[in-house]
């Protein structure tokens, strides 16, 4: 059974950071990818596609968008779709998910109170919830436990839905692979606790914890709502491996066997750094499926997975979509570029291997596939230089402002100043200094007294200015 896990489309959701016109690029390359990743299912012989919620941004959504994402799901397809809604798309009675339901077949979308489908035909059960309301305390995980209503569902040339007693789905349940489907925040780690969510409203939606995960009856836990693709515990180590080998690989290969408290995880077969499974159960967030802003910074994309006999193949696909990217450059590292003579300076425009100078500190927060044109970069200058070096500066900016209109380019370096000679002077940077050393002593070096002075006066000039 092959199954293809999305969340966080918010579709209709405008692009942030570029032109208007780069807005509307954007927009039809999600569209047109999204009507060729549906008929792709197809092709690869995907049997379920998971929506994990938010896949709609109902205010910003037109009338005619909706009516084209039906037009979609209306085509005939060989694989089914479940759905849930989360925290931007809730099970309103104006939400358009109610147009989609009424129209669309071979589709569940899932109500306020668990649910459980059962699919003979792959041994698979699949229980969802959805967001009745823009918040969700939590921690709440649907399982065939807390199921309220069970469906059949079979196929013959379409797919039918029977309700089902839930008597006859605890009878079936041991023997199916579990998932589990719902929009979450992740509250397993010091740096997201629940007491952090607590304090936070932003984590205010349906926290769950490794308790909670080991807690429930399920395999595969399909999320939504954290728009980093991560794993529960945010493992550095993990990421930092995700995001530089594992892309388009299989990464995950873990062999289920059954257990008294159900099916649990034995084995990992592949992949350097197992993913963390809480009782068995192993909880994934593929992040948004592609960026908006430079909050939403790096490749986007979604999970394929099969059952396959005992074991779940898991492999990460990177959505062919345009990224945002914030590329933060300190001068130091540009030190060796600009020691060259400005006419032997690289030509910007061959960019990959430029931009690819200022990766190392990038890699934290996901480390830039290949260069594409089309990425929206947003890169940072910082640091101290002489003057020099910031006049090379100015050039390469105006280089990368020609080859790469719609890159945002922020420039937070300031000149070092050669303190000395400025001390010599009978200047405003002196007398500075002199206030400085009276606050500081004697016993300070003179010049970091004269350093603070002058940043204190950088300051006042910026606040001057605005
Ligand atoms: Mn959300």
């Amino acid at each position: 059974m092959r199954f293809l896990h999305l969340a966080d489309l918010h579709l209709g959701s405008s692009f942030a950071n570029c032109s208007e016109t780069t807005k509307a690029a954007f927009q039809v390359k999600l569209w047109r990818y999204l009507d060729e990743l549906l008929q792709d299912c197809e092709k690869r012989q995907v049997d379920l596609l998971l929506l994990a919620g938010d896949v709609l941004e109902p205010t910003e959504l037109s009338e005619v968008n909706l009516q084209r994402l039906i037009a979609l799901l209306q085509r005939p397809r060989n694989f089914y779709i479940a759905a849930v809604a989360g925290n931007h798309d809730p099970l309103l009675l104006s939400s358009p998910w109610q147009k989609i339901k009424a129209r669309v077949s071979n589709f569940h979308l899932f109500g306020e109170e668990c649910e459980t489908l059962y699919f003979p035909a792959w041994q698979v059960t699949v229980s969802g919830v959805s967001f009745a309301d823009f918040y969700l305390q939590g921690p709440l995980i649907p399982d065939v436990n807390s199921a309220k209503i069970a469906y059949i569902v079979e196929k013959k040339d379409n797919f039918t839905e029977t309700p089902l007693p839930l008597a006859e789905l605890h009878k079936v349940k041991d023997t199916c692979r579990q998932i589990s489907l719902v929009h979450a925040s992740p509250c397993f780690s010091p740096t997201f606790s629940r007491l952090q969510a607590e304090v936070a409203d932003d984590y205010a939606y349906n926290q769950i914890g490794a308790e909670d995960v080991a807690q429930a009856a399920c395999d595969y836990l399909a999320l939504g709502h954290f728009h980093k693709p991560i794993i529960a515990d945010y493992s550095r180590k993990w990421q930092a491996n995700f995001m530089a080998d594992k892309a388009d690989t299989v990464m995950y290969q873990a062999e289920y066997k059954k257990t008294a408290n159900g099916l649990s995880l034995v084995q990992v077969a592949a992949g350097d750094s197992p993913l963390p499974v809480y009782g068995g159960t192993l909880p994934l967030w593929p992040g948004n499926f592609c960026g908006r802003n430079f909050g939403e910074n790096g490749f986007r994309g979604a999970f394929f997975g099969e059952f396959q006999g005992d074991r779940l193949n898991l492999q990460w696909e990177t959505a062919p979509l345009p990224c945002y990217y914030q590329l933060q450059v300190e001068l130091e590292q540009l030190q060796e570029l600009f020691a060259a003579p400005a006419d032997d300076l690289p030509p910007v425009w061959q960019v990959a291997p430029f931009y690819a100078h200022f990766l190392p500190p990038f890699t934290a927060s996901g480390t830039p596939a290949a260069f594409r044109r089309d990425n929206i970069y947003k890169i940072v200058f910082s640091g101290r230089a002489d003057a020099q070096v910031k006049e090379a500066l100015a050039e390469l900016i105006n280089e990368i402002k020609v080859d790469l209109p719609e890159c945002t380019i922020e420039d937070n370096s300031c000149l070092q100043q050669n303190w000395e000679n400025l001390c010599r002077h009978d200047s405003l940077a002196q007398r500075l200094y002199n206030l400085a050393l009276k606050k500081y002593g004697k016993t300070a070096s003179e010049q970091p007294a004269l350093q603070i002075a002058w940043q204190a006066l950088a300051e006042a000039k910026k606040k001057s200015n605005r």
